[in-house]
This record gives C-alpha cells, sequence and structure tokens, in this order.
C-alpha cells in the first residue's frame, strides 16, 4: 500500500503535504455545486495536481454546519466514477467520507488515504476496515454530525480536550489492529469549534503533534476566515488567510494542509520554505506533486 509522503522539497525535503479539496457535492459550503458533473470534477482534479497538490480528497457528502446526512448510496453514485477515473489517471486519491463501505469501494478502487472527519465514530465498521486494508487513515476530531454540531462546541480548554479526546480514537483504533504510523491526527477546526477554538487549535499545534502522530489541517476558506474580510465577500478572498496558515502551520511542523487554492498555498510553502532555508527553491516541475 503507498504511503502518502511529503511533498519532495528542493531546499529542505521536508515540506508539508497539500490535500486538494474536490466536493462533489451540490451544497459544500465553498464549492458547492462547482465540480458536480463527472467532467469538472476530473478537470479540477488534474488541474490541482498540476498546480502542486501530493493527493486528491474526493468527497460526496457535505459536512458544512447545518448540513443533512445523505444516503450511502447517492453519495457512492457520486464520488465512485470519479474516484474511477482520478486512478486510472494515476493521480493519488483520498476518500473523505464517514462510511466504512464508501471507504472500502474506494480502497478497492485503489485510493491511497481515508479522511473520515468523525475519526471512527460515525460508522463503527469503520476501525476494522482500516485495521484489515493497512490504508493511511486520517482521524478528525469530532463531536457528532453537521446538523448539531454548533451545540457541542463546549470546552474547558479546547486543545487540551480535543487533544484527549483524540487519544481515545487512537486508543480506540490502535485496539481495532490499526497500525500507529497509519494515523494521522486533524483537530477539525469549524466542526464543534468556534472562531475563538479555531484560533487556540492553530496557535497551540505543536500541543497535538506531541501525541506523536503526523498532524493534518483544514482551515480552508472556513467561516472564522471570513471574519477577517469585509461582511458578505465571497469565500475565495478567504484564500490568502488560508495560504498564511499553511505557512504558519508548517513551521509549527504539520504533515499536511488540505486546501482548496492548490497554487496560493504552495507559493506560501514555498516562501516559508525559503525563509527558514535563506535561499531560493529550485525552479519545480509542477505536476511533479507526489
Ligand atoms: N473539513 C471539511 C471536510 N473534510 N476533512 C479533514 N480531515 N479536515 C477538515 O477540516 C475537513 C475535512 C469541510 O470543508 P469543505 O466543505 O471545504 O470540504
Amino acid at each position: 500500500m503507498a504511503h502518502v509522503r511529503r511533498s519532495h522539497s528542493a531546499v529542505t525535503g521536508d515540506m508539508p503535504i497539500i490535500m486538494g479539496i474536490l466536493n462533489v457535492t451540490p451544497d459544500s459550503f465553498s464549492d458547492g455545486g462547482l465540480y458536480n458533473t463527472f467532467d469538472d470534477a476530473v478537470d479540477h482534479a488534474v488541474h490541482l495536481i498540476a498546480a502542486g497538490a501530493t493527493v486528491i480528497d474526493v468527497g460526496g457528502e457535505s459536512t458544512r454546519p447545518g448540513a443533512e446526512r445523505l444516503d450511502v448510496e447517492m453519495e457512492q453514485s457520486r464520488v465512485v466514477p470519479v474516484i474511477r477515473e482520478l486512478v486510472a489517471r494515476d493521480v493519488p486519491v483520498s476518500i473523505d467520507t464517514m462510511n466504512a463501505s464508501t471507504a472500502a469501494t474506494a480502497i478497492d478502487l485503489g485510493a491511497v488515504l481515508v479522511n473520515d472527519v468523525s475519526g471512527g465514530l460515525a460508522d463503527r465498521d469503520m476501525p476494522r476496515l482500516i485495521a484489515e486494508s493497512g490504508i493511511e487513515y486520517v482521524v478528525m476530531h469530532w463531536r457528532g454530525h453537521s446538523a448539531n454540531m454548533d451545540s457541542a462546541a463546549v470546552y474547558t480548554d479546547v486543545v487540551r480536550d480535543v487533544r484527549n479526546e483524540l487519544k481515545y480514537r487512537i486508543a480506540e483504533l490502535i485496539i481495532a489492529g490499526v497500525r500507529p504510523d497509519r494515523i494521522i491526527l486533524d483537530p477539525g477546526l469549524g466542526f464543534a469549534k468556534t472562531a475563538h477554538h479555531n484560533w487556540q487549535l492553530l496557535g497551540r499545534l505543536r500541543e497535538l503533534e506531541t501525541l506523536g502522530h503526523r498532524v493534518l489541517i483544514g482551515a480552508s476558506r472556513k467561516r472564522f476566515l471570513g471574519e477577517l474580510l469585509p461582511e458578505g465577500a465571497p469565500t475565495r478572498d478567504r484564500d490568502p488567510a488560508t495560504a498564511t496558515i499553511s505557512a504558519l502551520a508548517a513551521e509549527s511542523g504539520v504533515w499536511g494542509v488540505r486546501v482548496h487554492d492548490v497554487a496560493g498555498t504552495l507559493a506560501a510553502l514555498e516562501t516559508w520554505e525559503a525563509w527558514n532555508a535563506g535561499r531560493a527553491p529550485a525552479p519545480r516541475a509542477l505536476g511533479s506533486g507526489t
């Protein structure tokens, strides 16, 4: 099973991976409806890889606050043709799903990573599937489905509480047989988190890293970044703040960033890298992100 590695960096050899977002949904909060057709979805994924993405995260169910659940058949009818085509084109694919049967189908088709925003809580069959397949697994911090997650945003110390809850998830996964080195942690920005919680988690990412696993963050275009902008600004205007967060998260040692704007994020990461190295990165052949 392929291991999703950090991008090759000409300067340090150690740049976070960029996970490019492909939502094949009519209702995701920032790009819902844009890549609904098969051709648009595949074209967009190919464009993200050319812009420097290491892996494409394909999702068929929206998790925006307030979203209702989707049935599994509908989810699979959205993602399966796209995953099949991307794998045929040698594009590394991650499946963004809470459903073990969708994850299993994606693994059979050749996906290299399962990104589960529920960290194995939504579908009790997920840990066993991950253990048996040996696939890489993103365990996001989660306190419940989107329809009511905002009311669960209550913490004593959000960083300590998220860290502890992730620790329980890791323990359960390891008991189910998941190899520790397959586990990637994600604090779940915006999932049962206020803007204040998100900023606390970002500023103290190193505390999550002390759990000894790779860390992925997904800040891209989220609501808390909209608060930095004039009211009514389009979600795309959140890309500069997203790219800045990617560079700062790289400085905090994250393994990966999940973003919509891959080109802007790559520029920010290369800036971070050149800053630390004191020299310019070598020219990069775009499309060689893996
Ligand atoms: N956020 C969304 C969806 N999937 N997966 C991970 N691992 N982390 C996230 O923060 C995350 C996710 C919601 O954002 P989207 O609608 O733009 O995909």
